[in-house]
């Protein structure tokens, strides 16, 4: 008999996704408890043919849970995730709470395995796991294979990311001042201060004191830990674009040892979780629309870095669904390998 697991969270955008990755992928949980505030609790859903009533998080949530999915925030994940590891349960937790704890693995299945292999259901020893943010995981699914390949020592990152890292408001926010604009009316702005319909801006993430936004920082952080490699530069700008669910990264990379954009494209070509939609004849490259509510990641314009001699240098273009591989289905894939 499979796993009692838990939802963190679960009336947000991931929360919900949680489920239907869940049923999507046929998870063999043997329970499900649905977790929310005390503003959510008491809501009725019906999932896979049963009826839930969601409950109110509190520190007894956790008894005989065996796996806890967490999307509710970094603060109910830094109070609530040790209590869960403390009764016994394994955390999957998609905030960027404990994500930079050097004890805690940061994880994309198909890229890092090997970081979350020492942790086993049922073992004594629970844990928690950390999810990465979603723009890392959409960028490192293209880069790493590459990077196992021909060693990436510096990479480029320029993100054009959807509203749902914002969260279910910011998407109804865009739609709502989408209808505004056309209508002739001033464009409500209650999540981003400034119009975000036929807009574009630099990430809302707050600006540190090096002038990058924490966003560009957790993929330059994450990057590092994820490939277990301090030395490797990686820079980042990100922008919030006026698209619904799926994210876009142009992603320059280059190389300690020379490859070639044929030997580039048949790596992606091979690579786990990713589809490569590359068609120069037909102008035909990888769209956010395109890969919105799919798993795999779509990874295309690849070509040469002409600034570059020799083959030291490779540009890619990256799209993927930011609330499913990046954030929910790459936590039930952590889920599964605990299984
Ligand atoms: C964003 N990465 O897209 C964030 C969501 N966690 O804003």
């Amino acid at each position: 008999d499979g796993p009692s697991v838990a939802i963190v969270g679960v009336t947000g955008a991931v929360g919900q996704e949680f489920l239907s990755v869940l049923s999507d992928r046929d998870f063999p949980y043997r329970s499900l408890k649905l977790l929310a505030s005390k503003r959510s609790a008491g809501k009725s859903l019906t999932f896979e043919g049963h009826d839930y009533t969601v409950e109110e998080l509190t520190e007894n949530s956790f008894e005989n849970v065996d796996i806890a999915l967490f999307s509710a925030g970094g603060s109910i994940s830094k109070k609530f995730g040790p209590i869960a590891v403390e009764r016994g349960s394994v955390v999957v937790d998609n905030s960027s709470a404990f994500r930079m704890d050097e004890k805690i693995p940061l994880v994309i299945p198909e890229v890092n395995p090997e970081a979350m292999e020492h942790i086993k259901l049922k073992s004594g020893k629970s844990a928690l796991i950390a999810n990465p943010n979603c723009s890392t995981i959409i960028c490192l699914m293209a880069a790493t294979p590459l990077h196992r390949r021909a060693k990436v020592t510096r990479m480029v990152v320029s993100t054009y990311q959807a509203a749902s890292g914002a969260g279910a408001a910011a998407m109804e926010e865009l739609e709502q001042q989408t209808r505004e604009v056309l209508e002739g009316k001033e464009p409500t702005c209650k999540i981003f201060k400034q119009q975000y319909a036929f807009n574009l801006f630099s990430h809302n993430a707050p600006i540190l004191s090096n002038g990058y936004n924490e966003e560009e920082m957790k993929l330059v952080k994450e990057t590092r830990k994820i490939w277990n490699d301090m030395n490797v530069k990686v820079t980042a700008t990100c922008i919030r674009v006026p698209v619904m669910r799926a994210h876009a990264e142009s992603v320059n990379l280059q190389f300690e040892n020379p490859l070639d954009e044929d030997t580039a494209r048949e790596i992606l070509s091979n690579a786990p979780g990713l589809v490569v939609i590359d068609d120069r004849t037909a102008n035909y490259f990888p769209t956010p629309l395109e890969v919105s509510n799919k798993d795999d990641v779509a990874v295309g314009r690849i070509r040469r870095d002409a600034s570059q001699d020799g083959n030291y240098g490779l540009e890619i273009f990256v799209c993927g669904d930011q609330i499913r591989k990046g954030a929910a289905l790459n936590a039930v894939q952590i889920a599964e390998k605990l299984l």
